[in-house]
């Protein structure tokens, strides 16, 4: 009988040193790193008796034929990691993924229906200002206008996966038929205290939390810091810090709420002159798109009246946004039932970091098991799941494929 858990912590234990150098886990997609997790990647999904093969996009998709062709059920997760993160980021859904195949073979239960494991290159967007290209390209939904964006090196999207061996002209050829995808399941560590806190080592997602983003430039003008009167100042920063605080303040109002200025740049930023302009990143998240978009109207307005108030002038674009993702209900209750009949209590929540699920809810019904890990932390190098919870997962992931069969 196989320790699921402990083959599970093994993996991740290897491929978390397939990584830039320093602190956690550096792997960014298209590099010498992700290159060297695929072939980490390969090995399990050939131990699960998985057929690996790279596509266009550089997901590595593993797939096993069904007894009969009734379609397919997708499970995966993304391969990158965040600069100096964790070790089951991600990741860790390919692993159990990998893992319950193989339970289910080594248990002896053949599927009507075919499998394939997706181990995604790029679900951060930490090198490319974009992201979820793989599961975009299975959807059908993928924008091929984003292969033209840079890294900060200026290196384009399309030359860079080019050199990576891949051919981005052919992603949009990758969709897959929606009547033929049964439906996509992602395992991935909890990122938050919910688990912990409630004392068990699984929850089944309700929902994948709607994310916007905007660009946000205060511009006042600059001075010297000991000659400009302080009454004649257009200061950019005195505004945008009001903004920032207002905007955190509005977030605590709402507990489903998130509301983040993650980056802010001033300049000229030096000690002995006023800030001129103050460029930041306000990132607003809910379960519900209504939420989302009324406190982003909201603080756009409040933008407008606090540049008014300081004389600055303000530049403020939406930038970027993703509808709530809802998880399909009967995928919802057989996890829950499958997490039940392993002797969890089968916990339900709202998942505030976004997924490959969210993309991948555009080809098929979605389903998310969130496994508990220490401290709710993550996105850093402590970040950690049990082997014991791992194991777990896997029984719970083989529980629903198996219970699949007779649907
Ligand atoms: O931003 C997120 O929620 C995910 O970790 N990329
Ligand atoms: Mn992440
Ligand atoms: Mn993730």
């Amino acid at each position: 009988m196989t320790d699921w858990g402990a083959l599970a912590a093994e993996r991740l234990a290897r491929i978390a040193k397939v990584s830039e150098p320093g602190p956690g886990v550096t792997r960014l997609p298209f590099t010498p790193e992700h290159r060297a997790a695929l072939a980490e990647i390969r090995d399990w999904m050939q131990a699960a008796g998985l057929t690996p093969e790279l596509d266009a996009a550089g997901t590595l998709v593993g797939r096993k034929p069904g007894a009969a062709d009734s379609g397919t059920f997708y499970m995966g997760s993304h391969q990158d990691s965040v600069r100096h993160g964790g070790a089951f980021d991600g990741i860790m859904g390919v692993a159990l993924a990998c893992l319950a195949v193989q339970k289910l073979a080594e248990d002896g239960d053949t599927l009507p229906f075919a499998l394939e494991v997706l181990a995604f290159a790029d679900e951060e967007g930490v090198r490319f200002p974009t992201a979820l290209i793989g599961p975009r390209a299975l959807a059908g939904t993928f924008d091929p206008s984003v292969l033209a964006l840079a890294d900060k090196s200026g290196a384009r999207l399309d030359t860079v996966m080019e050199g990576f061996g891949l051919a981005p002209a052919d992603i949009t050829g990758l969709a897959r038929a929606p009547g033929a995808a049964i439906g996509y399941l992602e395992t991935h560590i909890e990122q938050g205290p919910v688990l912990e806190t409630s004392d068990e080592a699984l929850g089944v997602v309700t929902a994948i939390c709607g994310i916007e983003r905007h660009s946000v430039a205060f511009t006042g003008e600059t001075g010297h810091a000991g000659t400009l009167p302080m009454r004649s100042r257009r200061d950019a920063l005195v505004g945008a810090s009001e903004f920032v605080t207002l905007a955190h303040h509005l977030g605590r109002e709402d507990p489903e709420l998130r509301v983040t200025v993650g980056q802010l740049d001033v300049s000229p930023n030096v000690v002995n002159a006023v800030p001129r302009e103050v460029r930041l990143t306000l990132e607003i998240r809910a379960p519900d798109d209504r939420q989302r978009e009324a406190a982003g109207d909201l603080l756009t307005r409040k933008a407008r009246e606090i540049a008014g108030r300081w004389s600055l002038d303000l530049d403020m674009a939406r930038t970027y946004a993703q509808p709530a993702q809802p998880c399909d209900p009967d995928l919802r209750a057989g996890l829950v039932e499958a997490v039940m009949a392993g002797g969890g209590a089968g916990v339900e929540l709202a998942s505030g970091a976004t997924h490959d699920a969210s993309a991948m809810a555009d080809l098929c019904p979605i389903a998310m098991l969130f496994v508990r890990c220490r401290g709710g932390v993550s996105h850093v190098p402590e970040e950690h799941a049990s082997a014991a919870d791992m194991g777990r997962a896997v029984e719970a992931m083989a529980a629903l494929l198996a219970s699949r069969a007779t649907v």
